[in-house]
């Protein structure tokens, strides 16, 4: 078939909301930018264990512990999952990983910044996977059908997260003075972080024209950004903790909240390198997969010999 009808093809598929798969036809750029988008995607769930992993010694108690090794496993399980959608798209796992450590790909900001105290794992949990569903349960309906079936069982995860983080913010919140405080501190420093995980404004994201288009963004960041703020001042306002924003106001017209702008300034210098654990991330991810080649080299040697087995059977 000729290109322009492979292309026609292609975009009456999307018209029908029809799911493109790995054999299906595709524009390099609709592959390329999959490939920036799920790898990215990808990266933030490895790097995002490293903040929470750094807790699960110093959990309050046993139960803390247990809850939050299987919160900080199942980010590893969704990076496999993520890694494994984007290899469908002729790219190797290697390459991808390759991109995250030499710091060309990108992975998101908010794993940048350190979790000081117990009450930030209260706020990860609250904020940053709050954001993150927020984001995700549109990716279930992404028009590239190996993201979307990942996307499915991400989501359903990430709720357990999002729970899990807003116990210990309840927990702090109607605990002591002091471990209220610990609460208000730790959300007066995610706020405004969480806000920039969805991207910068509309007017002024490259991507999104062609996301929209190829139907793997369904919604804008601006809309997911206010749709986040709408459902998270009320939790606030139930804990009764106060929002980090002189700004925040009710608007009846719009149905939604009123608030002030993030600092553009500092997110762009945190997805270029310069964020407060920027260098120290990159430094344990890369340490992590140095000491993890003998595992990698076992399982290789394994598979071949499986296989190996397999056909003389
Ligand atoms: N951080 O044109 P734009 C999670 C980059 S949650 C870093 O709007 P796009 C987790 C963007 O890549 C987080 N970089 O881009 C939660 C682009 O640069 P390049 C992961 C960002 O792609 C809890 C440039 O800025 N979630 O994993 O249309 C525990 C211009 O932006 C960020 C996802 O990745 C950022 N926050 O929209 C553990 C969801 N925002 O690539 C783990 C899937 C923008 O041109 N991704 N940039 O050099 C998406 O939905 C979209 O990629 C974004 C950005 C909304 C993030």
């Amino acid at each position: 078939m000729e290109t322009v009808s492979l292309e026609a093809n292609f975009d009456a598929k999307l018209t029908r909301n029809e799911m493109i798969e790995p054999k299906d036809w595709m524009p390099d750029n609709y592959r390329k930018h999959l490939i920036r988008q799920i790898s990215q995607h990808a990266h933030s769930e490895i790097v995002g264990m490293l903040p929470e992993g750094n807790w699960i010694t110093r959990a309050p108690s046993l139960r803390a512990k247990i809850v939050l090794l299987a919160k900080v496993q199942d980010e590893g399980g969704h990076g496999l999952y993520l890694y494994t959608a984007a290899e469908t798209l002729q790219i190797s796992r290697e390459e991808l990983l390759d991109q995250l450590h030499t710091g060309k790909a990108k992975y998101s900001s908010i794993f940048n910044y350190p979790t000081l105290t117990w009450a930030d794992i209260g706020a990860v949990g609250w904020l940053v996977d709050g954001a993150a569903i927020m984001n995700q349960v549109m990716l279930q309906r992404t028009s590239y059908g190996p993201y979307a079936r990942a996307m499915v069982r991400i989501c359903k995860e990430e709720s357990f997260h999002q729970r899990q983080g807003y116990e210990i913010m309840c927990r702090l919140a109607f605990g002591s003075q002091e471990q209220k405080e610990m609460a208000q501190d730790a959300l007066n420093r995610w706020w405004w972080p969480s806000l920039m995980m969805f991207g910068p404004p509309d007017a002024n994201s490259p991507n999104s024209a062609n996301a929209i288009k190829w139907k793997i963004k369904r919604e804008s960041n601006d809309q997911l950004r206010q749709r986040f703020v709408n459902q998270t001042v009320p939790q606030a306002e139930f804990l009764g903790l106060s929002v980090p924003d002189k700004e925040l106001k009710w608007n009846d017209a719009k149905g939604g909240y009123d608030f002030g702008t993030p600092d553009w300034n500092e997110f762009e210098n945190v997805i270029h390198g310069n964020g407060p654990c920027n260098k120290e991330r990159l430094a344990a991810r890369v340490e992590a997969h140095d000491k993890g080649r003998w595992v990698r080299e076992a399982a290789a040697v394994f598979a071949a010999k499986k296989k190996g087995m397999d056909k003389a059977a």
